[in-house]
């Protein structure tokens, strides 16, 4: 049994799609982020960098922060999404940095100065919406050539997935992205991916292009 510390966001949507994805049982923690939940010293415990996800296996007593790490964990421990050995798994692991240092962090700032601060810092918005634009394309690239991130479907999928999700805040759409879109779309239609999008329960429905 696990506990997930989550809020509805595309971080926490990476976590709850994989645990989807695995069938594992999960008890959902709602830290709402809007509501400073995520300083809760209680919460502070088990994520001291005060964001979601977080994670705890009750049954092997192991308490995790950051969706990468717990990503790894539950491919790791269960054996599916990612390769145990070899190129192939260092391979599904680059797409997966690559995701938590500069999908996830740069697309953020693309909410914060595109959508939310719009017209408040110029320089800011052309640099995250220049950037988001050439992530897009990085990803498009990529996929022009291999169905899925690393080949085969795997947390590099789960963790990038819920980012492009969010493809309406950024001002995008998939004009010029036929392979992304194709990619989104076919990850949007499985019955993991739209269970684990409306966690914690809203009644939150996955935006389509
Ligand atoms: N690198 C972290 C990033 C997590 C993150 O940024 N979570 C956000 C929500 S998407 C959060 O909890 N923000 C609250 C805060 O910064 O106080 C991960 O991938 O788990």
């Amino acid at each position: 049994m696990y506990d997930l510390y989550t809020w509805g966001t595309p971080n926490g949507r990476k976590v709850s799609i994989m645990l989807e994805e695995l069938e594992l049982p999960y008890e959902v923690h709602t830290i709402n982020i809007t509501k400073d939940e995520q300083f809760a010293p209680e919460f502070l415990k088990i994520s001291p960098n005060n964001k979601i996800p977080a994670l705890v296996d009750r049954d092997d007593g192991v308490s995790l922060m950051e969706s990468g790490a717990i990503l790894i964990y539950l491919a790791d421990k269960t054996k599916k999404f990612l390769p145990e050995s070899g190129m192939r798994r260092y391979e599904v692991l680059q797409w997966l940095m690559m995701q938590m240092g500069s999908v996830g962090p740069m697309l953020g700032q693309t909410h914060h100065f595109v959508r939310f601060n719009k017209g408040k810092a110029p320089y800011a918005e052309a640099r995250y919406a220049k950037e988001n634009a050439r992530i897009y394309n990085v990803l498009e690239h990529r996929l022009s050539g291999s169905q899925y991130l690393a080949g085969t479907y795997s947390i590099a999928d789960i963790a990038t997935w819920p980012w492009i999700s969010r493809f309406e805040w950024q001002e995008m759409n998939f004009v010029d992205y036929p392979n992304l879109k194709r990619w989104y779309t076919e990850i949007a239609e499985r019955p993991a991916t739209i269970r684990g999008y409306d966690v914690p329960e809203t009644g939150a429905s996955i935006p389509m292009p």
